[in-house]
């Protein structure tokens, strides 16, 4: 359009033809699809579990994040619309980027998707190990940016042939070639769709901040002792022998409702977990005793492994080589499962893999009666 917006001849457009420079781009564009087509194998192999480990998963982003634990702990309990949505997404960006249809619209959706993702777990984005998940997002909205200044789209694209075949199927009925305004088929995009790009991208992040923010801390069910018996559990950290894996034992106990003592003998070597949120929460009083110090948050140098009961608000620190003791109230009967959300995984990401989320090992259930 011009500025008077009198319609402009559509520039000739030589559909998907053969290759040349120019078609980097749509290179690009094909090889980001593939990366998303990746990711919808990942979620539809059922070995990966996606859907049924979601929430736990969602759970072990709850330390990372700005703001505390609320929004992981929101997502964790709502795993069938965000499971679903995720899955959606990745399916849409698949195709869409992949077969060239809706490429524009697609820059747009993945560029906003990516900003959420990358705001809700920003605490993991730029460390490794342990940001391989997030860590890519800044990367990926740079990379949409490209194809939407650089008009991906025009090689190996539906949108071309689409639009040709309805320009033909115009000719053909001798219809007046009246354009269309058509925002997100492939072109060199105007200058307000760069802007709207810019700006959809800056408010998804801003609306991500916005939840971590304002979603809140789940309330520790109290801190003041309950009435009941006082019962005591000893947890050990020590390393099974057997496959090499640091592990929680008893990992499965049964407790009278009341306040329960822990004590964790930790053998596990120290780790240094820089991106640690180390407060401790949901504690009678709101401290650990390390090593016998009572202590309201831990150092961050050597947190080998945490005690976290979601539905208690229960966040216990445990270094390596020490010993710790807290006091938790439980006041409902009820079984409670407890996480170590320490990147403690023996595999290249140490936040997803083997023994973190393997119950007996780095998850478990308490249970009250
Ligand atoms: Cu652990």
């Amino acid at each position: 359009m011009t500025a008077a917006g009198a319609p402009t001849p559509e520039p000739a457009t030589r559909p998907n033809e053969a290759w040349g420079p120019g078609h980097a781009i749509d290179v690009l564009r094909i090889g980001v699809g593939i990366v998303w087509l990746v990711n919808l194998l990942f979620i539809v192999n059922p070995a990966n579990q996606y859907w049924t480990t979601f929430s736990s998963t969602a759970r072990s982003f709850a330390p990372t994040t700005i703001g505390g634990p609320g929004l992981a702990e929101y997502v964790a309990a709502h795993p069938l619309f965000f499971s679903w949505t995720i899955a959606l997404v990745t399916t849409y960006l698949a195709i869409a980027l992949i077969l060239g249809l809706t490429t524009r619209l697609a820059c747009f959706v993945g560029s906003c998707f990516s900003a959420v993702l990358l705001a809700t777990q920003f605490g993991t984005t730029f460390l490794f190990p342990g940001g391989t998940d997030v860590g890519a997002h800044p990367l990926y909205i740079l990379v949409y940016a490209v194809l939407l200044v650089g008009g991906a789209g025009r090689w190996l694209s539906l949108d071309v042939w689409l639009r040709n075949a309805l320009a033909a199927r115009r000719r053909a009925h001798a219809v007046p070639s009246v354009l269309t305004p058509r925002p997100w088929a492939a072109a060199m995009p105007s200058r307000e769709l760069v802007t709207l790009f810019v700006v959809g991208t800056l408010v998804s992040l801003g609306f991500g901040f916005g939840l971590v923010l304002a979603i809140p801390v789940p309330a520790s069910n109290s801190t003041a002792a309950p009435p009941g018996p006082t019962s005591y559990v000893n947890l050990t950290v020590s390393i099974n022998p057997l496959n090499g894996w640091p592990q929680y034992s008893p990992a499965n106990f049964t407790i009278p409702a009341g306040t329960v003592v822990f004590t964790i003998v930790d053998n596990d070597s120290p780790m240094n977990w820089t991106a640690c949120p180390c407060p401790v929460r949901g504690t009678v009083g709101g401290t650990e005793l390390l090593n016998g110090t009572p202590m309201t948050s831990i150092p961050s140098a050597n947190v080998a492994h945490t005690f976290n009961i979601p539905a208690l608000g229960v966040q216990v620190l445990s270094p390596g080589q020490s010993t710790v003791q807290f006091s938790v109230a439980v006041s409902q009967p009820g079984e409670y499962i407890w996480y170590c959300f320490a990147p403690c995984g023996t595999g290249m990401d140490p936040y997803n893999s083997p023994p973190m989320d393997v119950a007996g090992y780095m998850t478990g259930t308490m249970t009250a009666t």
